[in-house]
């Protein structure tokens, strides 16, 4: 039975990883942070005490700041994989924290290479590279394209796709950059366009939201499903030796096309209900992003499941559920957390 270390577990990425690495029999160990609040929400599902014998997922306090702690943890555990997906990966975000970001989305990564180095564990490192890191580089976006980050977030993660390559050299690590596409899902993050979108369409339509406001609607993007996209994360790290691949599903939409689709899809027309808030702008952009994903098709044998249109579906479904049960929280006088991204 393998051990698998998982950064950003209670991320969306870490909580489909987790169910996918326990089902393929693995015992899954996560960092989570101290909150003052609970958040574990997406892996309280595959949580048991750790007195149950059964128990297979244990998560240790730790910060991607703090390297001796990641050191002692990685000592202890012993992993045979290590999925990196911890990160500060909003990239709007990273314009109001760059050095936050940097320290967190780029040196976290040094950090985690270093405490494998030091403590001489033999083990294999997946690294959540992105194809923010692209940038402004014209599509379709390849391996071999070079990188133009339009970021402090995209800046911190080129910093890290460069160590992680130089590990592997330097250091005969077996450690991969998986530089994936947009992945989105109803586990996704409410801060982030297409989840924004869907929680917002939603709820206007159940009369609980009048408004979305939104910033760039031009921006293209390739969106696939979080839970095909885990999937190419663990066959990376399956393979003789250890190499990089851009992982997308190959199809590019306008954010505008985005929320067109979703209010179309409940009937509405998104011009009645939608505003641009230039707040939402960032200072540099990334216009389109379309990944050529052939390599991983061919090498990894990966085959996304889960189409654009399928996805929205998704989406929409597991949002319009969640609001059927504020609404009613609301009708029957509860006070709920109306907060909007
Ligand atoms: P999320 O934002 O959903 O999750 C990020 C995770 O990182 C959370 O578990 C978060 O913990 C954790 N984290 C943040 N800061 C720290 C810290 N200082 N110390 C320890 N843990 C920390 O991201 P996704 O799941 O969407 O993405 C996973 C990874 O993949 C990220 O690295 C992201 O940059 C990258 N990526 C994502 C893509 C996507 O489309 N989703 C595409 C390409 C790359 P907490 O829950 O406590 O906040
Ligand atoms: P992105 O995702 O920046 O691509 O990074 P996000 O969903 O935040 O933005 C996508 C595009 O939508 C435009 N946009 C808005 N975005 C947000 N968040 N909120 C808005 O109101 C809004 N209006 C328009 C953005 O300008 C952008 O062009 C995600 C993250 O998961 C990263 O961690 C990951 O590396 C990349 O995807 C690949």
């Amino acid at each position: 039975m393998k051990t698998a270390f998982i950064t950003g577990i209670t991320g969306q990425d870490g909580s489909y990883l987790a169910e996918l690495l326990l089902d393929k029999g693995y015992t899954v160990h996560g960092l989570i942070r101290r909150a003052s609040t609970f958040n574990t929400d997406r892996i309280d599902h595959l949580y048991r005490d750790f007195h149950d014998p059964e128990a297979r997922v244990y998560l240790h306090y730790g910060d991607l700041s703090v390297s001796g702690q990641l050191t002692d943890l990685l000592h202890g555990i012993k992993p045979d994989e290590i999925y990196h997906l911890g990160a500060q990966s909003h990239v709007r975000v990273s314009f109001d924290m760059p050095e936050y970001t940097g320290d967190i989305t780029g040196l976290g990564t040094l950090r985690l290479l270093e405490a494998i180095r030091r403590t001489g564990i033999k083990t294999r490192f997946y690294q959540a590279s992105s194809s923010e890191m692209f940038g402004a580089a014209p599509p379709p976006q390849s391996e071999r394209t070079p990188f133009q980050p339009q970021s402090p977030y995209a800046a911190a993660k080129v910093y890290a796709y460069y160590i992680v390559k130089n590990y592997r050299e330097a250091y005969n690590l077996f450690a991969c950059n998986g530089i994936l596409f947009n992945h989105e899902s109803p586990r996704r993050g409410e801060t982030f366009v297409t989840r924004k979108i869907t929680r917002a369409a939603t709820r206007i339509m159940l009369g609980m939201q009048e408004k979305l406001y939104l910033g760039n609607m031009e921006a293209k993007r390739d969106w696939g499903f979080a839970g095909d996209y885990v999937e190419a994360q663990w066959l990376m790290l399956q393979q003789d030796s250890p190499d990089d691949f851009v992982i997308a599903l190959g199809e590019t939409h306008s954010v505008r096309e985005f929320v067109e689709k979703v209010f179309q899809k409940l009937d509405m027309d998104y011009k009645e209900h939608v505003e641009i808030d230039p707040k939402y702008f960032r200072p540099t952009e990334v216009d389109v992003l379309l990944g050529d994903s052939s390599k991983a098709r061919k090498i990894l044998g990966w085959n996304p499941k889960v189409s654009f249109d399928r996805l929205v579906d998704m989406m929409i479904k597991a949002d319009m559920e969640l609001a059927k049960k504020e609404k009613t929280l609301l009708d029957a006088g509860h006070n709920i957390n109306g907060r909007i991204a």
